[in-house]
């Protein structure tokens, strides 16, 4: 195909005016990746907590639970605990007091009953997702979006939920060591099928049930926000102030940045990033 002079011209312009465009694209698209930068929380495995005040802002009691988090132990030496504790029946995820790689999810009300992974589910230096999950009657916990242990509650019922939420530590027991990432509190029954397909894809905080929603994404500073409808923020520590009880800031977060739709069959043709 042969072109004129002034043709000729006019294509170089518009291809120089597509290639600014796409520099400009592309300088845009880079700097929306710094402003979406992802952290989490270190603890040091001594004294290290992350305190969520009490809140009234949901039911007492309910009988339809879900509490998820990544976790990512440093040392599995001794038996720590990776806790979550309401001031009402104590409920958590924690290491099992027998085997420190498996993770126990446990509901203290009358009897205390625990569903456990089976050994080896905790690897130092490796990021896992595990959510516990409780319908009234069976307590479910699941890895990385699969069902891998479950029991039933000999107390069948509703759970007191409300109360003081601590993060990397249970009171009187050896703290964690390790980074935690992305805890979300849903008063529903996360199904399976939602907990593998959202585990890796942030939330836009306005789901229905979810009262709890703790990113670790702020960086610096105290302050822990909660991202749910609820916005019930923490601290680092046990209060405001700078302490030895704060865990640190680290940029080396969970893997929860990019998905794709086909996370379940394989398919890898709808890869994309949530931001
Ligand atoms: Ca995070
Ligand atoms: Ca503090």
């Amino acid at each position: 195909m042969a072109f004129s002079t002034s043709e000729f011209r006019l294509r170089c312009r518009w291809t120089r005016a597509a290639m600014v465009a796409m520099t400009l694209l592309t300088i845009t698209l880079s700097s929306e990746e710094t402003l979406a930068q992802e952290s989490a929380l270190v603890f040091d495995g001594i004294d290290d907590v992350a305190t969520v005040p009490n809140t009234n802002q949901w039911p007492i009691l309910t009988s339809s639970l879900t509490v998820e988090m990544w976790v990512r132990p440093a040392d599995l030496s001794v038996n720590e605990y990776i806790a979550m504790i309401w001031g009402g029946d104590r409920y958590g995820l924690s290491q099992r007091s027998t085997d420190t790689s498996q993770l126990a999810w446990t509901i203290s009300r009358g009897p205390t009953d625990s569903a456990f992974t089976p050994t080896g589910a905790l690897v130092e230096g490796r990021w896992d997702h595990f959510a516990g999950t409780y319908d009234g009657v069976t307590m479910r916990i699941y890895q990385n979006g699969a069902l891998v242990g479950q029991k039933d509650h000999t107390a069948p019922g509703s759970v007191n939920v409300r109360g003081e939420l601590l993060i990397g530590l249970w009171p009187g027991q050896p703290t964690f060591a390790g980074t935690i990432d992305e805890v979300r509190l849903w008063l529903s029954v996360r199904s399976q099928e939602q907990i593998a397909r959202w585990m890796g894809r942030p939330l836009t905080g306005d789901e229905p049930d979810l009262v709890g929603y703790w990113r670790f994404d702020e960086g610096s500073g105290q302050v822990i926000s909660d991202s749910s409808l609820i916005d019930n923020d923490g601290v680092r520590g046990i209060t405001s102030s700078a302490e030895p009880e704060d865990p640190s800031w680290t940029t080396d977060a969970a893997p929860i940045a990019f998905f794709f739709d086909g996370f379940e069959s394989g398919d890898t043709s709808a890869w994309t990033t949530t931001r």
